[in-house]
């Protein structure tokens, strides 16, 4: 009995303290993705993709990461949100905390993920165009030690990263991102509609989504037929939890809302800001997805009625495997001759 008091002591213990130490390797890559139907564009990549990789961990875990540079210009990583508590050559700031790594270099950043919530990573070397036109961030989910009782009841979790892409730069390394170039595309997870994917839920779902503003641009995302439970702010949770049906994401910002799935039907849920629903000037595009509930017949005249569905477009099936770094084939770029480089 003594033993088995012990044993529970223990448990106890471990389960208050189980921190784990991470080790990931990450490389930057120029590769050409696909933006929109009607635009490739070449951009500076986490392991060959726009986003990059998921990296899901718990609050505490100490990460290592290894960070190769296989570009011809020199880039960081800051982890937005991160405290860096005692670690601040680890804030990835060019000039403040470190050197860029070179081309070809390798850096190593070691930190505690000392703080819960959606976080992101971005380049902070030039950073209105790495980091504005150039795809350089990717999402972080810190799980909480303690998360709030309506966080246990989500039953699908989706990632949504918005961006904007200045077409005249397209093909240009070291140029763009300027307040004299147009931005005229806008992204969901670097996709312009009707490249981007629906969220398919089914009656009773509790979806939380994750808007993060990777991008320059303000996006007032609006969710039809739903309300959305605004319950965190830039990874932490609001005292008092709002429910709006249009939620204005700026850069850097991110929101956590929940939505109760409790109106089948087919709803669009879209950027309200007018131009961020256009492509090079042209309605529809831009910053679109749909809610399509199961068991809703798609009419041939549905714009989505025989879309190639992806179900980790929005991370969600990524979100369900734990803890780690996950890439996504689906985001990948094509990778682009280097004598070609600095067109
Ligand atoms: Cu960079």
């Amino acid at each position: 009995m003594k033993r088995f008091g012990l044993f529970l002591v223990l448990a106890l213990f471990s389960a208050l303290t189980w921190a784990e130490t991470r080790e990931f390797s990450m490389t930057i890559e120029e590769v050409k993705v696909h933006v929109a139907p009607d635009l490739d564009y070449k951009v500076f990549a986490f392991d060959g993709q726009v986003p990059g990789p998921l990296i899901h961990v718990r609050e505490g875990d100490d990460l290592i990461v290894h960070v190769t540079n296989n570009t011809g210009l020199p880039h960081t990583i800051h982890w937005h949100g991160t405290y860096q508590t005692g670690t601040w050559q680890n804030d990835g700031v060019p000039g403040v905390t470190q050197e860029p790594i070179q081309p070809g270099d390798t850096f190593t950043y070691k930190f505690k993920a000392d703080k819960p919530g959606t976080l992101w990573y971005h380049c902070h070397v030039n950073v209105n165009e790495h980091v504005g036109i150039r795809g350089m961030w990717g999402p972080m989910i810190v799980d909480p030690r303690k998360p709030l009782p309506i966080e246990k009841t989500v039953t699908k979790d989706v990632i949504m990263m918005f961006s904007g892409w200045e077409s005249q730069d397209a093909e240009k390394y070291g140029h763009g991102g300027t307040p004299y170039d147009v931005t005229d595309y806008f992204t969901i997870n670097g996709k312009s509609f009707p490249m981007t994917q629906p969220i398919r839920v089914k009656k009773g779902d509790v979806v939380r989504v994750r808007f993060i503003g990777a991008g320059g641009e303000f996006h007032e995302m609006h969710s039809h037929g739903h309300d959305m439970l605004v319950t965190h702010k830039d990874g932490l949770p609001l005292p008092n939890p709002y429910y709006a049906d249009t939620v204005l994401i700026g850069p850097g910002e991110r929101y956590d809302v929940i939505i109760r799935m409790n109106n089948p039907g087919r709803f669009i849920f879209h950027d309200h800001i007018d131009r961020h629903v256009t492509a090079r000037g042209k309605f529809p595009g831009g910053a679109i997805t749909i809610i399509e509930y199961d068991g809703i017949p798609k009419e041939p005249w549905y714009v989505w009625a025989n879309k190639d569905y992806d179900p980790n477009f929005f991370y969600s099936e990524s979100m369900k495997q734990g803890y780690g770094i996950f890439t996504s084939p689906s985001f990948a770029g094509e990778p682009i001759e280097r004598r070609h480089r600095g067109q």
